[in-house]
């Protein structure tokens, strides 16, 4: 069958929208009707050439939802009909990761997802007979996409597609890393690096897990009013404070309990470790550097007890987890809708970037 797409023929170009062919699915795959689809920083950071494992041509996006529209062989727990997430993260419930229960990161489909191809090596992408690659094993950025079983999130039929489709990503990895991550407690300080699409979930998490104050700091002014509505109670600029660290400890009477690095900045890696409290302040890296830098502390940090984790995707196992946030939105336990502050047909994919670029856009996301 055909699709359209919005493909990324080499890093640093804008998207074109093509008419790929698109091979149906074959064993243990769906074909799914994407119906829309946020663009994240991840995708940005892909298409700006910085991500070491970029493959091109590809189809990006990783941030979808949409309606299951054919099944391959041996496919028992999704049928036409079923409304879906596509999971960048899969869940395959039967590798040594998966039945650990110390981590959501599955490698059952890693080496061929990392490669842009499903699971049996190939593509099901391609133009004039040229294979286009797949992302992060989801490419939401076509209107139809084949990916594994294990890959989709089965979620209730009455959700709006333009707002659960950020539950792909962005508010999973910001609410999960605080309840499946870090594990906040009531009381607790909390300090988030970064309120863009993901800090802002991390706001939005540590408020429904009763921390005590919640800070943000962003060098952007404009993302206070926001973050306050989200449930921040404390706005830092380090353009206003000579030593940041020292203005979150004095703050926190201390330090903070749990911090999250929502940029991707080795330097603001380096100070939410340092801003912890000693003893017992954990920080969680979600941003992802650039490739080839290095994060640096001096050690007797962690020898006074501050703990360095990170999180991805939130700690959440998608096809379990993915279901209940979407049940939290619907119940209202969660706000997804303020933060998708634009949105776009397919042709206008390429002014979402620009939007996220300047600044200007939490979550835009592309209705097909
Ligand atoms: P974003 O651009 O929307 O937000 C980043 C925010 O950081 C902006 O508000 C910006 O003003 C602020 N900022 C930039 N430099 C700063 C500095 N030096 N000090 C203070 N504030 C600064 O990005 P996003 O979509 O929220 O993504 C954040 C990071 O998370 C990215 O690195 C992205 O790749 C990563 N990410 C990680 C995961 C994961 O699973 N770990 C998932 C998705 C995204
Ligand atoms: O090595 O098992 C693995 C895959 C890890 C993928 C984790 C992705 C999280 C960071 C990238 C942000 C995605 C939007
Ligand atoms: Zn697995």
């Amino acid at each position: 069958m055909k699709t359209r797409a919005a493909v990324a023929w080499q890093a640093g170009q804008p998207l074109t929208i093509e008419e790929l062919d698109l091979e149906g699915p074959r064993a243990g795959e769906v074909l799914v009707e994407i119906k829309a689809t946020g663009i994240c920083h991840t995708d940005e950071y892909t298409l700006s050439g910085a991500d070491p494992e970029g493959l091109f041509p590809a189809v990006l996006g990783h941030e979808g939802a949409g309606i299951v529209v054919d099944v391959g062989p041996g496919v028992s727990s999704l049928k036409p009909g079923d409304h879906v997430i596509p999971l960048y993260t899969p869940e395959c419930r039967q590798c040594k990761f998966c039945l650990s229960r110390k981590t959501n990161l599955c490698q059952a489909i890693r080496l061929t997802q990392g490669r842009g191809l499903m699971p049996d090596g190939t593509s099901r992408f391609s133009l004039k007979g040229q294979p286009i690659l797949h992302y992060m094993g989801t490419s939401t950025f076509s209107n139809y996409i084949v990916a594994p079983e294990i890959a989709m999130a089965k979620i209730r039929s009455d959700a709006p597609f333009d707002t659960v489709c950020y539950i792909g990503c962005g508010v999973t990895t910001g609410i999960g890393a605080v309840i499946w991550t870090a594990k906040v407690e009531p009381g607790a300080n909390v300090v988030v690096f970064g309120l863009g699409g993901i800090g802002l979930n991390v706001i939005q998490g540590a408020k429904m897990a009763g921390a005590g104050k919640i800070v943000g700091v962003d060098l952007n002014p404009k993302r206070e009013a926001m973050a306050r509505r989200f449930g921040m109670t404390h706005f830092l600029n380090p353009k206003e404070h000579e030593n940041i660290v020292d203005a979150i400890v004095q703050l926190t009477d201390g330090g903070a309990d749990y911090s999250f690095e929502c940029i991707g900045n080795t330097t603001t890696m380096r100070q939410a470790l340092e801003c912890c409290h000693k003893g017992w302040g954990q920080s969680v890296i979600i941003g992802v550097a650039e490739a080839g830098k290095e994060i640096a502390t001096r050690p007797f940090q962690l020898v006074t007890g501050r703990v360095w984790k990170g999180s991805a995707f939130g700690g959440a196992r998608g096809r379990t987890d993915v279901p209940k946030i979407v049940d939290w939105y619907m119940e209202h336990k969660i706000n997804i809708d303020d933060l998708i502050t634009h949105r776009l047909p397919l042709q206008d994919i390429n002014k979402g970037f620009e939007l996220m670029r300047a600044g200007e856009s939490i979550r835009s996301v592309v209705v097909y």
